[in-house]
């Protein structure tokens, strides 16, 4: 492991390690097969403070630090890419609050992802715990500013009107933060971002994706039909949420890196542990050459994106103390590369295993699966290669 923690980081990361082997894992090859979401696990997830890690104990939160958080990440993907997504959804959804929200909006948002609190739960689930980042829709994905979505200003009201696809945790979290137009003639600059709770009148589900991986995760449409929400939902500056949006993902992005090198670490485990004790030609396949120099460079790469992740939090904590965000070509690049990465190392690990690696019988085609994502949301790997081109263009 590529991390150095100290004691204290290494009890968060080990938590949500052991509620992962011992809670998660014996449930994930059934709910994998049926896509549903472990809906009690998620609000155990919850309740143990795995969604609150990132908010600063003033607003009633952990005050991890990203070494951590990130560590812990990777440890959830070890044993299901889906799961860890929906507790790192929790994340996505909060922190536009954590960039741009006054001290009362962090409080009140953060008291929805500390889990069970009576009144704040998920009108499909019962339970509180969770957040969704509501930003694409239909036309607007890797063109995100291409939204729909209107926030018509009335009185102290906003009137919220349009709908978001491929949103993770919309049916799991108890509030969102969404994405709209106050001003549809100023492109970039007429989004607006808000709290929306997803118990107010107007806001409802759509379709739930039937996904080729990541199925113990819940994606679904949210419509949002005349939904009133008071002004002060609105977080920072009208005409601001696009850049919001964009410096989220920068924090985000690595979140998903750290799921990538999660799943690609597993996915090497579990075939060196076949190349152990498969015999071909008289002697276990890890003997042969051809399978060992595979397997090493499969470690080569899942070490190296994971550098990439710690790379990215080290430029994180440099540009706080330097007092700017200069950190969106890091964040492009872990996410970029470990995605990447995942999706390679999870089919060199099919090869190894060979018919076995093909078959449900065994994990490996799952993670491969669930790897794909990696290189989708949270920006494709086509948009990473926009903002780490885009550094490069403009550096002098
Ligand atoms: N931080 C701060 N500001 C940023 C920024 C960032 N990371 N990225 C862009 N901006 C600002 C720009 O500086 C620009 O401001 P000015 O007009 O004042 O110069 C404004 O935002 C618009 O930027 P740009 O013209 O680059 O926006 P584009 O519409 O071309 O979009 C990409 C840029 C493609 C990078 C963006 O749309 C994107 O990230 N798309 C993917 C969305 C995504 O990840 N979706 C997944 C949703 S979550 S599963």
């Amino acid at each position: 492991m590529g991390y150095i923690l100290n004691e204290e980081q290494m009890e968060t990361v080990n938590l949500a390690k052991d509620f992962a082997n011992k809670s998660v894992k014996p449930i994930v090859a059934e709910y994998d097969r049926e896509g549903k979401m472990p809906i009690d696990l998620y609000q155990q997830a919850a309740e143990m403070g795995l969604t609150a890690l990132e908010i600063p104990e003033e607003f009633g939160g952990y005050g991890v630090d990203y070494y951590t958080i990130l560590a812990a990440y990777e440890e959830l993907a070890k044993v299901d890419g889906g799961f860890a997504t929906g507790v790192a959804a929790a994340g996505l959804g909060l922190k536009p609050v954590l960039i741009a929200g006054t001290p009362e909006q962090k409080t009140y948002f953060a008291s929805f992802l500390n889990g069970d609190r009576e009144g704040l739960d998920s009108p499909e689930t019962g339970y509180s715990g969770y957040a969704a980042f509501c930003l694409t829709e239909a036309d607007a994905g890797s063109d995100a500013a291409a939204g729909k979505t209107t926030a018509v200003k009335k009185g102290d009201e906003y009137i919220i009107n349009g709908s978001k696809c491929f949103i993770t945790n919309a049916a799991l979290a108890s509030v969102y933060t969404v994405f709209a137009l106050t001003d549809k003639s100023k492109g970039t600059k007429g989004i607006s971002a808000f709290i929306v709770e997803r118990d107010r009148e107007g806001v409802s589900l759509g379709a739930e994706e039937d996904k080729m991986g990541i199925r113990l995760s819940n994606t679904a449409t949210v419509n949002f039909d005349d939904v009133h929400v008071p002004a002060d939902h609105l977080l920072g500056q009208e005409g601001k949420g696009f850049i919001y949006a964009m410096q989220t993902l920068d924090m985000a992005r690595p979140s998903i890196a750290a799921l990538a090198c999660g799943t690609a670490q597993r996915a090497l485990d579990e075939a060196v542990a076949y190349a152990k004790q498969r015999v071909t030609f008289g002697k276990p396949i890890i003997a042969h050459q051809a399978i060992l120099f595979k397997l090493a460079d499969m470690d080569i790469q899942v070490e190296v994106a994971r550098s990439s992740v710690i790379n990215y939090v080290n430029k994180y904590y440099d540009c706080k103390k330097k007092g700017n965000r200069n950190f969106s070509r890091e964040a492009a690049i872990c996410k970029c590369y470990a995605g990447d990465m995942s999706v390679q190392v999870c089919l060199d690990a099919i090869q190894i295993l060979g018919g076995y690696g093909y078959s449900r019988e065994y994990p490996v085609e799952k993670l491969l699966r669930d790897a794909k994502i990696y290189q989708i949301y949270e920006g494709t790997n086509e948009v990473q290669r926009m903002v780490i081109g885009g550094a490069l263009a403009k550096s002098k």
